[in-house]
């Protein structure tokens, strides 16, 4: 017999960072250019299918949209209140709304509802002439709490499903994240560490689906000889050269060259 579960999720963030889009974008898979204020709250219904350690499981999420203003911290509060998980939403044009996920929205959240899985969101990929956010910021932050983070876009739709399915499969799983004090600091990371932001970082942008991502970088590693649980500096480099290719294969020059900056960005902040 199929599973069924039903799980409250909340879409936190900054006024206008694209909530309501990307709620709109997943349930309905349109984009409304209108802008439509939140007020208070608004729940949406949404099932999904996720196979789950081999077994077909409908996940029903009720969709919390809440509303952006730091003001209205009592609403916030009750609305957190038998909330199983949380998408954090800013929007890369604007820097302040990343520093409002770490400073306001999630320690927020964490205060009424725990170490409940989370996912961030770098919102409005579209607009990458504008963006003053990249994947370096996001995955410190995201790192800080110990989630994952996706590029996405409400307007073409880029990476919204992934990242949904990413929490659902996370409530599923029942993760619990460490507490952030345990978590590692900006400043510098473990080679175990880079190696997890550049696993998340291939599988957030490789864009042909993640179980199929993580096939391939299983592949990639053992190409390279790589020790997860001991990875060497040059055996991360090395693996950063194949997932080059493997992206060559799919992308522009352009894309593959950024992609490759952003993940030697994680080595960059190896010690030593
Ligand atoms: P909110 O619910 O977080 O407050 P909205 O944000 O979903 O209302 O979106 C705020 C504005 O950002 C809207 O613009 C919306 O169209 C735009 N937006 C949301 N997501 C994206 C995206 O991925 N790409 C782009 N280019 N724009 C996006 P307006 O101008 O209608 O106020
Ligand atoms: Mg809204």
């Amino acid at each position: 017999m199929e599973r069924k579960l039903v799980k409250k999720i909340c879409l936190l963030g900054d006024n206008a960072v694209g909530k309501t889009s990307l709620v709109k974008k997943f349930v309905f898979d349109s984009f409304d250019d209108k802008y439509i204020a939140t007020i208070g709250t608004k729940t949406t219904k949404k099932e999904m299918r996720i196979t789950y350690m081999g077994k077909d499981v409908n996940l029903t999420l009720m969709l919390w949209d809440i509303l952006g203003q730091k003001e209205y911290r009592g609403i916030h509060k009750m609305s957190f209140e038998g909330t199983s998980g949380a998408l954090l939403v800013c929007d890369i044009t604007r820097p302040d709304t990343l520093g409002s996920l770490e400073g306001y929205w999630a320690p927020e959240l964490e205060k009424v509802a725990g170490n409940i899985p989370l996912v961030f969101l770098g919102n409005k990929s579209d607009l990458s002439d504008l963006a003053k956010l990249g994947v370096r910021e996001l995955s410190e932050v995201a790192f800080a709490f110990d989630s994952p983070f996706y590029m996405v876009s409400a307007k073409t739709g880029t990476n919204v499903e992934h990242a949904f399915t990413a929490l659902g499969l996370d409530l599923l799983a029942g993760k619990i994240r460490s507490p952030k004090s345990a978590a590692p600091s900006s400043a510098t990371l473990t080679t175990r560490q880079a190696l997890d932001g550049i696993i998340v970082h291939f599988c957030a942008n490789y864009g042909q689906g993640q179980e199929f991502a993580m096939a391939l970088m299983r592949k990639q590693s053992d190409a390279v000889g790589i020790d997860i649980t001991n990875p060497r500096r040059d055996k991360i480099l090395h693996l950063i050269d194949k997932l080059a290719e493997a992206d060559a294969e799919f992308k522009s020059r352009e894309e593959t060259t950024r992609l490759k900056v952003e993940r030697r960005a994680f080595v960059e902040k190896v010690q030593g």
